[in-house]
């Protein structure tokens, strides 16, 4: 860790002894298309301070919980495989503490080794995947641990039955016909809305993971992404079905792929910040009413 980010995101006052903690992981090191987001963290926490703390959505505010901003991570950029190390060693030591984790990233890449660090905790960890791209790459530039081959690798550490794909449209026609073959697959648009039915999907009592790629909204709603892809959900579409994740037993989640040099008008951090707010709420609440 470095303490080289005095800004905390929004109410994330509280100290390491927190149940929740959020993680800034400031890596693009095997962006494909454009860099950018090991600047999102740090984004994120600013645009964070231009909305309030409670949200009406689900009238819960962060300042009722405590959630530990630890800053970022101080990662290397000398191989995606060093820095897949350090994540993965960092993430063991905070869940063996017993921590609930919310990630800022950099790009999807990072998930990799948090998945592996969570499914070492909780076997039967449940993963929901938010995105427009499919990221099932064998690999990708050289590495297998490209932003673009995230998924593959995840499935390669737990059970497929365990995978919840959601508002996936792009990838190889080799990538579809794979996850098509999976119990849990709800590509394009109309696969925002079956999330909506989540709740009939996973119990209440099984640990979910949730990876949320920005881009799986609209490129119009937020310009600031990596990779962006046309014809996806709007901000709103995507809030009503993210608002039905809060009867789930969320133990963590990243949002992952803000790039902020792709939009200087700053509404993609601010769609960041706002998604952070309400997963930080909806993962709090659930463990409060447990
Ligand atoms: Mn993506």
């Amino acid at each position: 860790m470095n303490n080289s980010t005095p800004l905390k995101f929004l109410e994330a006052t509280g100290t390491p002894e927190a149940d929740s903690w959020l993680i800034g992981i400031p890596f693009d090191g095997t962006a494909s298309f454009k860099p950018g987001a090991r600047f999102a963290p740090d984004a994120i926490r600013h645009a964070s301070q231009g909305l309030e703390s409670y949200s009406p959505y689900l009238n819960a505010d962060l300042s009722d919980f405590k959630i530990y901003d630890s800053g970022n991570m101080d990662i290397s950029f000398s191989s995606p495989e060093k820095t897949m190390d350090e994540i993965y060693n960092f993430y063991k030591e905070v869940l063996s503490r017993g921590k609930l984790v919310c990630t800022l990233g950099g790009e999807h890449s990072i998930t990799f080794p948090i998945v592996k660090a969570l499914v070492e905790r909780y076997p039967e960890l449940k993963l929901i995947h938010l995105d427009a791209h499919a990221d099932m790459r064998e690999s990708y530039g050289g590495s297998k641990y490209s932003h673009a081959s995230v998924i593959k690798r995840i499935l390669e550490v737990i059970d497929v039955n365990n995978y919840y794909g959601f508002g996936i449209r792009s990838g190889l026609r080799d990538s579809f016909n794979s996850l098509k073959k999976l119990k849990n697959f709800y590509p394009f648009n109309d696969g925002i809305n079956r999330l909506k039915e989540i709740s009939a999907m996973i119990d209440n009592s099984i640990p979910v993971y949730i990876t949320f790629d920005l881009d799986v909204l609209d490129p119009s709603f937020i310009p600031g992404t990596g990779a962006p892809e046309p014809a996806g959900v709007s901000t709103k579409e995507l809030l009503q079905a993210i608002l039905k994740l809060s009867k789930l037993n969320i133990v963590g989640f990243d949002i992952v792929e803000l790039c902020p040099p792709c939009d200087p008008s700053g509404i993609s951090e601010t769609t960041a910040a706002f998604f952070t707010r309400e997963l930080l709420l909806i993962m709090n609440e659930k463990t409060t009413q447990a």
